[in-house]
This record gives C-alpha cells, sequence and structure tokens, in this order.
C-alpha cells in the first residue's frame, strides 16, 4: 500500500485513442493500470460522434476511416488546451499510432514527450515503419524485410495497394513516418510472444532511427470491462459451447450467417433490429441450441461463467481460431499462429471474400481443441502473463519504471 502522502496525483498522463474497440480497449487498459501508480489520467478517444455527425457523411465510412480524417479537429484541440488547464501538469501523452503526425507537432510546440500506443502486434509494427521503404510493384509475392521474414503479399491491409488517393493509405504512410520523432514506442505484447521482433525492431534492423518500442502486455482487463452474466451459460453442458465473436466492427455477411443476402455493418447500422441485420432464419434456427446476442459482451466474463469452468486470469479464450477480416488482422493472426495460441486458416481469405461452411468451422474448432502442443503453448503464454502482472512482477516494473521516466 501507498502512504497518503503518494496518494494525492502527482502528474497528468492524457491518452489519446482512436475509434473502434481494437484501439479503445487497450488504452482503458493502460488507463487502467497506470491510475495504480498515483498519477491522474485522462483518457480520451479522438473524436466525439455528434459533432462528426453534422460534417461528415458517417453512414458511408467506418468509425475508423472518419476518426483518421477528422483528428486535427478534436485531438489537437483537446491536446494543446491540457497544459494549461491542468492540474497537476501534463507530463506526457500516450497517443494511438494514428494519431501520430498530429499531435506530435503539438507536444513538441508545448514542450512534453510524446509516446506513441501501437495497439497491434510487434510484427505490424515492422511493417508499418518499414512501409513507406518498400515497393509493392513487381512480381514479387512477398515484400522482403531485411532480416525478419518477408511479408506475403495477401497479407497487407488492401488499401495499402491503391494510389495515393486512398486516404488510409496517406494517413498510414504520413503516420508511419512521424514515428522516429516520438519518444518511445509501446506495443501491447510481451517478449514471449515477439521476443524476436522486438530485438529486431530495437536492434535498428527495420529501420534506422527508431526510438524504443517497450512491450507492456499482455495488459490485464480492467474491472468494469465486464459484462452482465448470461443465464443461458449456465444451462449448458461442459465442453459444448463455442464463442463466435464477430468482433466491434465488420458484420458478418448473410451467406456467412447461413441464409443471408446483404453485408451489413455493424458500427453503421447499430439501430436496426437484431433480427434484420442476421434474419429471422437463423433466429429461428439457433433457437433452443444457441444463443444470439447483439449488444456488447466481453469475451473474458463469458468463458469465465461457461461450462467448463476455468479459471481465466485474463481474456484469453482457451485457442483462438483467428479469421482475420480487414486491416493488420492477417499479420496479427500469423503472429497468433506462430506462437501456439491458435490456429489461422489462410485459405479462408478476408472476411467476405469467401463464404465457410459450418462443417469446415467446426473441423477446425475439433482440431484445434484436440492439438496437445498448442495446449502447452497456451498455458506457457498465459502463465508468463499472470506472474508478469502481479506484485513484482515484469509488467509492474517496467510501468513503474515508465512512470519514473515520465515523471521527470
Ligand atoms: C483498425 C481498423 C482498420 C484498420 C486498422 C485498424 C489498421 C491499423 C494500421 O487499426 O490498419 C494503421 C495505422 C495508422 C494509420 C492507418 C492504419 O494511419 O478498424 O485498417
Amino acid at each position: 500500500m501507498a502512504d497518503s502522502s503518494e496518494l494525492k496525483p502527482s502528474r497528468l498522463f492524457a491518452l489519446l485513442s482512436s475509434s473502434g474497440m481494437g484501439h479503445l480497449t487497450p488504452f482503458l487498459r493502460l488507463a487502467a493500470l497506470l491510475t495504480a501508480h498515483h498519477v491522474k489520467v485522462t483518457c480520451r478517444q479522438s473524436f466525439i460522434l455528434f459533432h462528426l455527425r453534422i460534417f461528415m457523411p458517417i453512414q458511408k465510412m467506418t468509425l475508423f476511416t472518419t476518426t483518421l480524417k477528422s483528428p486535427e479537429n478534436h485531438v489537437t484541440s483537446s491536446l494543446s488546451l491540457l497544459p494549461s488547464l491542468s492540474s497537476p501538469p501534463l507530463s506526457a501523452p500516450v497517443t494511438d499510432m494514428t494519431l501520430t503526425a498530429s499531435v506530435l507537432p503539438i507536444s513538441r510546440a508545448i514542450n512534453v514527450p510524446n509516446y506513441i500506443f501501437f495497439t497491434s502486434s510487434a510484427k505490424m509494427l515492422t511493417l508499418f515503419v518499414s512501409f513507406h521503404t518498400h515497393t509493392l510493384v513487381g512480381s514479387k509475392d512477398a515484400i522482403e524485410m531485411p532480416t525478419l521474414e518477408p511479408i506475403p503479399k495477401p497479407w497487407i491491409l488492401p488499401p495499402l495497394f491503391q494510389d495515393m488517393n486512398n486516404f488510409l493509405k496517406t494517413s498510414f504512410i504520413e503516420n508511419a513516418k512521424k514515428m522516429t520523432e516520438s519518444d518511445g514506442i509501446l506495443v501491447n505484447i510481451s517478449k514471449t510472444i515477439e521476443g524476436k521482433t522486438l530485438a529486431e525492431l530495437n536492434g535498428g534492423k527495420v529501420i534506422e532511427g527508431l526510438p524504443l518500442v517497450i512491450p507492456i502486455g499482455l495488459l490485464p482487463l480492467y474491472g468494469f470491462e465486464k459484462s452482465q452474466p448470461l443465464a443461458w451459460l449456465d444451462d449448458q453442458a461442459t465442453g459444448s459451447v463455442v464463442d463466435v465473436s464477430f468482433g466491434s466492427r465488420t458484420g458478418m455477411s448473410r451467406e456467412q450467417l447461413r441464409e443471408l443476402g446483404d453485408d451489413k455493418k455493424v458500427d453503421r447500422e447499430d439501430d436496426l433490429e437484431l433480427s434484420d441485420v442476421i434474419g429471422h432464419e437463423l433466429m429461428d434456427s439457433v433457437k433452443g441450441k444457441g444463443l444470439v446476442v447483439k449488444h456488447w459482451l466481453d469475451q473474458e466474463s463469458i468463458l469465465r461463467q461457461s461450462s467448463n469452468r476455468r479459471i481465466f486470469d485474463l481474456l484469453w479464450v482457451e485457442f483462438i481460431l483467428a479469421w482475420p477480416q480487414h486491416g493488420d488482422q492477417k499479420i496479427n493472426a500469423d503472429v497468433v499462429e506462430r506462437t501456439g495460441m491458435g490456429i489461422w486458416v489462410q485459405s479462408w481469405g478476408w472476411g467476405g471474400e469467401a463464404i465457410m461452411k459450418g462443417e469446415q468451422i467446426a473441423e477446425n474448432i475439433s482440431e484445434m481443441m484436440g492439438n496437445e502442443l498448442l495446449r502447452i503453448q497456451e498455458m506457457r503464454i498465459r502463465e508468463e502473463a499472470r506472474t508478469a502482472i502481479e506484485q513484482g512482477g515484469s509488467l509492474k516494473k517496467r510501468l513503474t519504471e515508465l512512470v519514473e521516466m515520465w515523471k521527470n
């Protein structure tokens, strides 16, 4: 326990996330951990939705793209106001990688160090920071990385193959080039999971002049992340429940949900009835067998509650059957597979590219569940993450060091 003199926050950290649960969730987890260090943390998303509704044709874009296009208005104003308004004073903003080019000049102007939180894998970071030095033109099937294994072209986010009129591509390149000017890059990953890639990044092998890449993962869940228990789960037999999560952004096509016609993107059509999104047929067919839930569910609480009653210290499901939908997800799926946290069936392609039969999905799930090697590796990673967040563990130490550095 801290003595009372330490309880008054002495410093303020501003965490600025991009939109999308894949960004906001790790940011909130980091914020929750930092508050244990007797500092004040302010955490915001980089825009306010109802502001944007006035100016942007939001129905035609995903929230992620909308945010990419609007940082100047929102992020920068909140960041530049902080030092004059805040007490305690602002020590260091920690900002999302998608905001790098817009926030770094402000941090320089107000004379505070700026850390970037890269909310993806270290492997994706290697692609991100070095992409502008590679060419995608030509017949090669992969982009060669200086010392790492080449990254196959089909793994690269499709917008990066477009010309420079594509906004995601230009922002990707602009933000990546600015990374070298930041004071450090945090990644929600551990040395056990991506030690080699982290060493390459920090050894100057990927790109020169990159600041220190600091692994702060795997970040544990914060308390208020947990959702309400589902009564339905209590009645299911041991080992009989498969958790299928569609993520926060990409809706599965109707075909993929067995009958289904149009593509529906949940973040654009939140106001639709559940049966309109996934179809009456599916709703009927799961009756008595399964449960379809429209609202946000926390996987960890579901799994903790689910019939096999294993104790889950962290977010993880036992294994991940990765099915990348877009963006950085194929590169992350490769990390999942290589480290033995799960499997990735590459031939399934991006979400929506092909319709996968239920049997194929089931086959892969059973194969994964029966794989002893996966089980051993998964236990190793889980154990490492648990000791890292315990008192005196490596994650605690690393965060303490960081906070001390930021305070000085
Ligand atoms: C979230 C998302 C779609 C998407 C990505 C997401 C990325 C991340 C890489 O994170 O690809 C990225 C970094 C900086 C940038 C653009 C993209 O300016 O919903 O594609």
